[in-house]
This record gives structure tokens, C-alpha cells and sequence, in this order.
């Protein structure tokens, strides 16, 4: 089995990697990555000199050098995560977004049309959903929701979504697609909620916390989505869709005092700050199809994640540092 991993050197993607090293020694994996400012080459350093462990650094939105890599070596697998990722950062500018999320999925799935591919995995998000309301505990999003994105962000990865159907249903092409809730644990660029505040209280800084912060999110350790990925690649059906969530809701200041508390920094570190435009109240999935049709079940309970969570950041201190510091990007630009 030979399978190529987008996005390997962001935060899913390369634990990710990790599982599958764990799980399927002997698959050959293939990392193609553009190393943007969230792609970190430090992070791949266990597994880089493996055997069976190729990198390469390029762009799935630049055609002429996704085929020429198609047609170097043969995919028998392609399971996409590479995006660009940040909902503010898409509120800034959506055109990277457009550029990396649709047509750089398009460019793969044409390569994967042409070489032949047993699967064509894309790694969604169930912000394509749009959200819900914070009164209504009793609704959740399933597969059928219909999609509504509220951010550039989203728009784009529901093209996606959108797009990946169509050529299943055109061109025949062997799709799956993911749609998960929130992921949290080791390797995180520290842009996002969880990472950020906790290193942010590591070093006695402001918590930023947007709005109320009273906007909902279901948590998922990031291993327990890497293990569904997996199942849906080894027993899911072409052609469908699979949530991904932890039943794992919380509120976004109850998320931040638990890092306080875990980390005995004082509540006074919060910081309320103005509100992320067109902010989506709550996410929360119903996982139900994929635990009845292909037996997942998340295994980590929010308490242990995150105490996991900030452990790892913790011990892995020089990793975060080079991110703050920029070190990071002169680590890879000398290599490549
Ligand atoms: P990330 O931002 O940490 O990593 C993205 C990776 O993609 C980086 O290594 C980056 O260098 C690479 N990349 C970006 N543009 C590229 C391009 N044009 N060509 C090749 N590589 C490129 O993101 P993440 O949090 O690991 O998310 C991975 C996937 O999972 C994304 O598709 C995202 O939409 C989806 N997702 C993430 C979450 C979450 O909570 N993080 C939740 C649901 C879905
Ligand atoms: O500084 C912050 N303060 C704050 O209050 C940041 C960075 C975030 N927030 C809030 C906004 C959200 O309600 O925390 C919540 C989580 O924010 P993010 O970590 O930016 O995640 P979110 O916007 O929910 O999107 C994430 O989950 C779905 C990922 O970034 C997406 O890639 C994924 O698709």
C-alpha cells in the first residue's frame, strides 16, 4: 500500500502519519506538504529517515507538479488534509483559501482521475454545516444537515465537500469524505484555542477569549479522529460522508479555565477581547453513522486530553518556541 498524506507536516496531518506508522508499518507513505507558515518539518524529525517515509515539499494547487509527481510512483491512496486551516486568518483574506481548499483539491483529484486511485480521501470539517443555536441542546449535525458556511473558511471547504461529490458522482472517481468537530493535542500550531492559550499561560500572558465566550465546541483528541481516518480508509464506502465527534461539548471560557486550572495560573489572565466576525455560535456532531456502520467510538475523555495535551506542550517546549520565535522557518528553508 502506497499512500499519499497532504498536509502531513500541519497538526492532523502529521499525527496522522504517526498512527499510521504505528498501525501499518508496512504501508509506503508519501508527505507532500508546501511548508506555509502552519507546515513545520521539525515536527516529521522521528519518522523522517524511516524507511518507507518519503517527504516532498510542493503545492496541491500547482498542477504541473502534483502530475509530474503522479507520475513518478504509483498512489494506491490519497487522504487530503492539506488546507490552509484558520477561520480569522480567512476573515483577513480569503484568497489563499479559495486557491489551496477547492482548487488544489480539484488538482489532486484530476491527478488521482487520470493515474487511477483506489480511494481519495478528504479531510472535511463540520464547520461546512454552519452552526447551531446555544438553546438548543437536542440538535446536532449529521451527514444529511444541509451545508451553510459561515466564514470564507468554510465556504471553501464545502466547495470542496461539494466538488469531491460531483466527481464521485460524474467521473466514478473512489471518494470518502470526513467531517470532524474541533481536534485537539500534540503538535498544534499554536493559532488555534487550545495550544495558544496554554502557552499563552505558560508564559503569563493575556488569554484572549473572543466575544462572551460562550460559543460551543465538540472536542476531539486528534488520535481518536486519526483512528476513524483509518477505518473509514480500510472499511468506509465510496461515495460517503462519515462525522467525526467526541460528544465532547464545551464552552470556550470553560475550556480556557480548565487550562488555568490544570496549570494553577491565575483566572485573571483572561482577557475578553471583541468578537470574531460572523462567529458560529456552537458546533456539535452526531457520530452515530460511522460508530453503527463502521464501530468507531472516541477513546479519550476530554479530562485526559487535555491534561495530555498540556503535558506534551509542556515537555516540547523547544518545538513551540521556534514557531513564536520564526526559528522554525530557517530550519526548512536551509533544506529546501
Ligand atoms: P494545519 O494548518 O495545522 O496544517 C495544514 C498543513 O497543510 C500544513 O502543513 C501546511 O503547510 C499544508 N498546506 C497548506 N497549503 C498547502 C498547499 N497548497 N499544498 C500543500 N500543502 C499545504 O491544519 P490541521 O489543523 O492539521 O487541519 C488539517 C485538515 O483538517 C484541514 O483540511 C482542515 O480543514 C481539517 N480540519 C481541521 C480541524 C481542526 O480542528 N484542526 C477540524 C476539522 C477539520
Ligand atoms: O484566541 C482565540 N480566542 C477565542 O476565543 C482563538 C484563536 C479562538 N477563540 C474561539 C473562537 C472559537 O469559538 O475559540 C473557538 C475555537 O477557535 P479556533 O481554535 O480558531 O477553531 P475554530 O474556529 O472552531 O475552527 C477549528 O475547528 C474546525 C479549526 O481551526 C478548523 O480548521 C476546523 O475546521
Amino acid at each position: 500500500m502506497h499512500i499519499l498524506v497532504t498536509g502531513g507536516a500541519g497538526f492532523i496531518g502529521s499525527n496522522f502519519i504517526f498512527y499510521l506508522a504505528d498501525h501499518h508499518p508496512d504501508w509506503q507513505i508519501t508527505c507532500l506538504d508546501k511548508l506555509t507558515y502552519a507546515g513545520n518539518l521539525e515536527t516529521l524529525d522521528s519518522v523522517r529517515n524511516k524507511a518507507g517515509f518519503d517527504f516532498v515539499r510542493g503545492d496541491i494547487a500547482d498542477r504541473d507538479f502534483v502530475n509530474d509527481l503522479f507520475s513518478q510512483g504509483h498512489f494506491d491512496m490519497v487522504v487530503n488534509f492539506a488546507a490552509e486551516s484558520h477561520v480569522d486568518r480567512s476573515i483577513e483574506d480569503p484568497s489563499i483559501f479559495l486557491k489551496t481548499n477547492v482548487l488544489g483539491t480539484q488538482v489532486l483529484m484530476d491527478a488521482c482521475r487520470r493515474t487511477g486511485i483506489r480511494r481519495f480521501h478528504q479531510v472535511g470539517t463540520d464547520e461546512v454545516y454552519g452552526d447551531l443555536p446555544l438553546d438548543r441542546p437536542d440538535l446536532f449535525f449529521t451527514e444529511t444537515t444541509p451545508l451553510t458556511a459561515s466564514s470564507p473558511y468554510s465556504a471553501s471547504k464545502a466547495s470542496a465537500d461539494l466538488l469531491v461529490m460531483a466527481y464521485h458522482r460524474t467521473y466514478g472517481l473512489p471518494v470518502t469524505i470526513s467531517r470532524c468537530s474541533n481536534n485537539y493535542g500534540p503538535w498544534q500550531f499554536p493559532e488555534k484555542l487550545i495550544p495558544l492559550m496554554i502557552i499563552n499561560a505558560l508564559s503569563d500572558k493575556a488569554l484572549p477569549v473572543y466575544g462572551t465566550g460562550q460559543n460551543v465546541r465538540d472536542w476531539l483528541y486528534v488520535e481518536d479522529h486519526c483512528k476513524a481516518i483509518d477505518l473509514i480508509l480500510t472499511d468506509g464506502q465510496d461515495g460517503e460522508v462519515y462525522n467525526i465527534g467526541g460528544h465532547n461539548e464545551k464552552a470556550n471560557l470553560e475550556v480556557v479555565k480548565t487550562i488555568l486550572r490544570q496549570l494553577n495560573k491565575s483566572e485573571s489572565l483572561i482577557t475578553f477581547v471583541g468578537d470574531r466576525k460572523g462567529h458560529d455560535l456552537r458546533y456539535a456532531i452526531d457520530p452515530a453513522k460511522i460508530s453503527r456502520e463502521l464501530g468507531w467510538l472516541p477513546d479519550t475523555r476530554f479530562e485526559d486530553g487535555i491534561r495530555r495535551t498540556i503535558d506534551w506542550y509542556m515537555e516540547n517546549r523547544s518545538w513551540w518556541e521556534h514557531i513564536v520565535s520564526g526559528n522554525y522557518r530557517q530550519y526548512y528553508e536551509k533544506m529546501y
